[in-house]
């Protein structure tokens, strides 16, 4: 086996030095026969996947008539979101073909996961990113991994544009979600879905901005279906934010606008397939505002002990919105698609708790704080 640093430690504190074969091997290794490699292919991973589904009964409390919720909690990948799972692919690849630049356009997660993994490739990350609208965490990430970033007077779709052009113009390699690599590996989070419930849920909830999750999810509930591991498929709930829903209101939003950065998207790169995917699975579009997601947010934090960034929370925030047209008794996943550590501006503006400042350090003082 390959000793990983975290199997080194294990193996010193609990003096083993046999094989521990049940190590998790990241998603490339695990789901090799359901992805697009080969011998050849060199693998680019950080032990990305495996995430929990954790139940969420805060939530299933709000909405009644023995629903189970859990949530997919894909902020824990190794740099925090779900694009983990799409680039370990896309990276792979691009290294199997001899590329040394990549570029993407992102709202933040992408350019950190795509540089987090190029660097990791011996390739050079190129990240285009709209200035002002990148939250911190992401940004700090992609500085340190060592990306070089380009901040454009402009969007996400604007940006998108540009590197599309880039791509075709120069020896560059596009990381982002219209790379099919990216949905290849991505569609790995439904694979693991069905193995940790034992089959599909009757509602995947999830967020949408460009398209790309829902699409791989479909893609990965379909294959799995196909090869028997599943015997249906679930009605995909796609939600957006209301200030950049073209989804919802069926046209390009040229100023998309909400406090979700990462899903603040006007113009969805997989604009049709999402919709083969709503027509599909039966499922809908929704917007949900800026309150609805914010209350979603700080409920998973404060009820659930669940922290995942704004954008994540759309998809809680749209089960609630809709919860009276769930079934009795069905069972629905949230995918929470990043990390709430990633924006802690969000965070410590939308709290409710009081931090009281200026406190003498005396026991005294501190009982006297909390009201003791
Ligand atoms: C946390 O990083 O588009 O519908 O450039 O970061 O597949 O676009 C991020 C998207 C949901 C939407 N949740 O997924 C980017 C970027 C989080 C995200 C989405 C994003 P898609």
């Amino acid at each position: 086996m390959v000793l990983t640093q975290n199997s080194l430690s294990t193996s010193t504190h609990h003096q083993q030095t046999s094989e521990q074969t049940s190590a998790w091997r990241g998603l490339i290794e695990t789901y090799r026969e359901y992805l697009p490699v080969s011998d050849k292919t060199p693998v680019i991973t950080l032990l990305e996947g495996n995430t929990p589904l954790i139940p969420a009964p805060s939530i299933a409390n709000r909405i009644g008539r023995d629903v189970k919720v859990l949530v997919k909690y894909d902020g824990l990948n190794p740099t925090g979101s779900f694009k983990d799972r799409g680039m370990t692919m896309a990276m792979s690849k691009t290294k199997e073909q001899g590329a040394e630049v990549v570029i993407c356009a992102s709202t933040g997660n992408t350019s950190a996961a795509a540089a987090a993994y190029a660097t990791r490739a011996g390739i050079k990350p190129v990240v285009l990113i709209p200035d002002g609208y990148i939250a911190l965490g992401k940004l700090a990430q992609a500085m340190l991994y060592g990306a070089e970033i380009v901040a454009i007077k402009g969007n996400f779709d604007q940006a998108l544009q540009i590197v599309r052009e880039m791509s075709e113009h120069y020896p560059i390699t596009l990381v982002n979600s219209v790379n099919p690599y990216r949905l290849e590996g991505q569609k790995t989070g439904a694979f693991e879905i069905v193995e940790q419930l034992g089959n599909v849920p009757d509602w995947l909830c999830i967020p949408v901005g460009n398209a790309g999750n829902i699409t791989a999810y479909w893609m990965g509930f379909c294959q799995y279906r196909s090869v028997g591991k599943c015997d249906r498929l679930p009605r995909m709930m796609g939600f957006q934010a209301s200030g950049a829903a073209p989804l919802v209101s069926g046209h390009p939003v040229e100023h998309p606008e909400t406090i979700a950065t990462a899903i603040r998207i006007g113009n969805p790169a997989s604009w049709q397939q999402a919709i083969a995917v709503k027509q599909a699975s039966q499922g809908e579009f929704k917007a949900v505002t800026d309150a609805e997601i914010i209350n979603a947010y700080r409920i998973l934090a404060a009820e659930e002990g669940i922290f995942c960034e704004p954008a994540s929370a759309a998809s809680v925030a749209g089960l609630l919105q809709v919860k009276d047209q769930v079934p009795a008794g069905s069972t629905v996943v949230c995918v929470l698609t990043g990390n709430g550590l990633k924006d802690p501006d969000t965070a410590i503006t939308n709290s409710d708790s009081q931090m009281q400042k200026g406190i003498e350090p005396t026991m005294q003082a501190v009982a006297g704080a909390i009201g003791l």
